[in-house]
Parts: C-alpha cells; sequence; structure tokens
C-alpha cells in the first residue's frame, strides 16, 4: 500500500462505521485495486458545505492534492492516469469505453433493480435529519412513498432475477467479468452488491448463481476489506 494523503468523503449512516454508498464502494475497491492508501471520511446527505468545494452535493468526492473530484467514473479516470505506474484499472486503453458500459448498466439497470428491495433498511441506518432528508428526496424524485415504492416485492424480485442473468451466464465461464483478475467493470456491479449488504440483511444472491462465488471473490479482495466492512445488525 503507497501512503498517500488521498481523502475520500463517503456516505455514512448514522453509526459512522457503516458505510453504504455504492459509488463509494467502486472508489474504495478502485483505490485498493491501485494499492493507494486512503482516509476515508464519513458524510452524511445534509452535509453539503463539506463538499461544497467539489461545486456539486453527491459523494463520492475525493481530495487528490489541490484537486477535488466528484462522480465515481471521473474519479475512476483520474486514478487511472494520475496513477498510471500502477495496477490499471481498465487492462488496456480500448477497454475504458468498455468498462463504461458496465458503470452504465450498474447505475441505471441493476442499481433501480436491486432500488427498492432496500430502500427502507437505508432510511432505517440513518439518523433523524437524514432520514427525513432521504424520504423527501427520493419520495419526490419517485413521486411515490418509500412504502409504495417497497410494495409488490414479488415483482422486485422478479425484476432482480432478470438482470442479473446476464451477469450470471457472463460468470460461467470466468471468474471476474474483466477476465482472470478483477478490474473496474467488476467494481462498477459490486458496488451495488455492497450497498444492499452493508444497510440490509435480506440475501440477494442464492449460491447456485455464479455471481454468488464472484462477490465471494470480491468481499475477500484486499485483505478483506468489502467484506470486513461493517453491516447492519452485523
Ligand atoms: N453519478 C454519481 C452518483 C453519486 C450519488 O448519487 N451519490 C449519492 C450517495 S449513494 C449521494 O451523494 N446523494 C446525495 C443526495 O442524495 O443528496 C457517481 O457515480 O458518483
Amino acid at each position: 500500500m503507497i501512503p498517500s494523503s488521498l481523502i475520500l468523503y463517503d456516505l455514512a449512516g448514522a453509526d459512522p462505521a457503516l458505510r453504504f454508498s455504492p459509488f463509494c464502494w467502486k472508489i474504495r475497491m478502485a483505490l485498493a485495486h491501485k494499492g493507494l492508501d486512503v482516509t476515508t471520511l464519513p458524510w452524511r446527505f445534509i452535509e453539503k458545505e463539506a463538499i461544497a468545494a467539489s461545486q456539486q452535493e453527491r459523494v463520492p468526492v475525493l481530495v487528490d492534492g489541490e484537486e477535488w473530484i466528484a462522480d465515481s467514473w471521473r474519479i475512476a479516470l483520474h486514478l487511472e492516469k494520475k496513477y498510471a505506474d500502477r495496477p490499471s484499472l481498465f487492462g488496456a486503453p480500448q477497454a475504458i469505453p468498455l468498462t463504461r458500459f458496465f458503470n452504465t448498466y450498474a447505475d441505471t439497470v441493476l442499481a433501480p433493480a436491486i432500488g427498492p428491495l432496500v430502500l427502507l433498511d437505508i432510511a432505517a441506518c440513518l439518523d433523524d435529519p437524514n432520514r427525513a432528508y432521504f424520504r423527501a428526496t427520493r419520495e419526490k424524485f419517485f413521486g411515490r412513498t418509500l412504502e409504495e415504492l417497497v410494495a409488490d416485492k414479488e415483482a422486485h424480485r422478479a425484476t432482480l432475477t432478470r438482470v442479473l442473468a446476464p451477469l450470471n451466464r457472463t460468470l460461467t465461464d470466468q471468474p471476474f467479468f474483466a477476465g482472470e483478475e478483477p478490474a473496474y467493470a467488476d467494481y462498477c456491479l459490486f458496488g451495488m452488491f455492497m450497498w444492499a449488504r452493508c444497510v440490509s440483511p435480506q440475501e440477494l444472491l442464492t449460491e447456485q448463481e455464479a455471481l454468488h462465488g464472484w462477490r465471494a471473490r470480491l468481499l475477500d479482495r484486499f485483505d478483506g476489506l468489502a467484506g470486513k466492512a461493517c453491516r447492519i445488525g452485523g
């Protein structure tokens, strides 16, 4: 691990040890992949002023010297360029646009499939002011109450099964999406599973699914960085 002065603003629950943002997990794994040490600062939804220098209101935010970088994809590209002598997050330059597809699939297909299964679990992890903010912003965005959003669990489970099918199929013949070793494409998807794992006791995967073994391999990587992470009730 290379000592560095990198700082990551990392979404936390009421318990500062509970770090559950899927986007922050992508970057935690990316930093570990690069062998870069980082100080993670717990950040809550309503603490906008703490990250004002990034000129936006969401985490992850990486502070690298004088630079404040927001958005997980931009942070990954920054790490790849600035720490080019460290293990590549993409494997090769031509894999960057392909990895972008995995990032988009994770954010726009996998996250909306997992979200309805864990929204109430997330709300339960927050302190009162952050829970009120979370509820108000999500209910405004979706135009429905959290309770309405999570209703019909069977349908949400069926959607998740459909969304996971191409991922499970891909992993039947290879240990990671990037091949023999994991890369950023894996971390994009893995972040979403960490999101659910940190906040919810529900199991999203069966042992028969190839994703189950893949997730276990990533939980073990980097001395169990993700596997040892704080979980609700655990
Ligand atoms: N596209 C962004 C998404 C970041 C994002 O939505 N982060 C959430 C935490 S998981 C956030 O900070 N939300 C603040 C809010 O809802 O006000 C990325 O990839 O980093």
